[in-house]
């Protein structure tokens, strides 16, 4: 089964790039730009990768982010990931970067994104990998630094797609982002939200009804909502669910009881994802591996977390038709 899942044509519809910072290059790079870190090796930088919940893991994601300061940075990061994608035969993926975790510290949006599309143009080439950009606000700061990072990123509308939600949902719910969120849209960008991951699955509702999302990100706790779940199979409302970052969370103790199969058979557009591997301990065939064990799936099952990515994501049309 692992061979199938390795062969699988595969799209990545949610993946943190600030995620993908394996311990190796974060020593490199903290030697590179004398950036001090409270890790004496790599291996100890994993040891310290044990969590308990959403917040836990963001405090030393955060952290990590720390090591990157120039374009080169941001190049070599997306750079390696890329090569990832392309050991697992992922073809397409749609990245997320925090503008803000880096801006905040005085990093220039320009450097960010310039390192980040220069390693996604040299995968389009070089690796037959093709990509989208989604840029996110940190939900745990206000409306009005959304507003600001959303102006940032005016310039370089031709290189993002959409606009997203991260960060801790408990307490910072999609409402507080109404208006950016619309002024986003305005300006031509499609929206996706982190929803009902720890939050209710009124987040949920919410961001489709006042968020205007394309897709859900995570979105596992719609169970708690049978209504949801009838508009969610109707609808084709994808949810780019993740599960090795599920477990490792402890948003499900287990795999086994992870309910992702549960919601395909309902007739979800449900898509797999790696969403932070480097702290997560997978990248896309490890989390289509860690599945199909743990619910021991058919092909076709596997072939269908695939075939509704493709469903799911922003790439054009008539792509998607020679795609599938
Ligand atoms: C994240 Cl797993 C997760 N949830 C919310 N925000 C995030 N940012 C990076 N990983
Ligand atoms: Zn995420």
């Amino acid at each position: 089964m692992k061979n199938f899942i390795k062969g699988l044509p595969k799209v990545e519809l949610h993946l943190h790039i600030e995620g993908t910072l394996e311990p190796e290059l974060m020593f490199e790079l903290a030697q590179r730009n004398k950036v001090a870190i409270p890790y004496s090796s790599p291996q100890a930088v994993r040891d310290a990768y044990q969590f308990h919940n959403l917040q836990s893991f963001l405090d030393i994601y955060y952290q990590g982010a720390n090591v990157l300061i120039t374009e080169q940075d941001f190049f070599d990061l997306t750079w390696a990931y890329l090569l990832r994608c392309k050991a697992d035969n992922v073809i397409h993926t749609e990245i997320f970067f925090d503008p803000q975790t880096h801006t905040e510290r005085g990093i220039a949006f320009k450097t960010v994104i310039d390192g980040i599309t220069r390693a996604l143009e040299q995968a389009r080439t070089q690796l037959d990998i093709s990509s989208q950009v989604i840029m996110c606000f940190l939900r745990h700061l206000d409306e009005d630094a959304a507003f600001e990072t959303l102006a940032q990123a005016m310039p370089y509308r031709d290189r993002i797609v959409a606009v997203g939600l991260d960060s801790s949902e408990l307490g910072h719910p999609p409402e507080k982002f109404a208006r950016v969120f619309q002024a986003a849209k305005k300006a031509g960008f499609l929206t996706v939200a982190h929803a009902g991951e720890e939050g209710p699955a009124q987040n949920i509702l919410d961001a489709i009804d006042l968020l205007g999302v394309s897709r859900i990100d995570h979105g596992v706790r719609c169970v708690e909502n049978a209504e949801l779940v009838k508009q969610l199979a109707e609808s084709r409302m994808p949810l780019t669910v993740c599960p090795l970052s599920n477990t490792k969370l402890k948003v499900f103790e287990h795999m086994g009881q992870h309910n992702i199969v549960d919601l395909l058979e309902t007739g979800l557009c449900v898509t797999i994802n790696s969403d932070d591997p480097a702290y997560f301990g997978g990248y896309m065939t490890d989390n289509f591996v860690a599945v199909a064990d743990a619910h021991q799936l058919t092909q076709q099952q596997i072939a269908q977390f695939s075939l509704n990515a493709i469903e799911a994501s922003f790439i054009e049309q008539a792509q998607k038709v020679t795609m599938s």
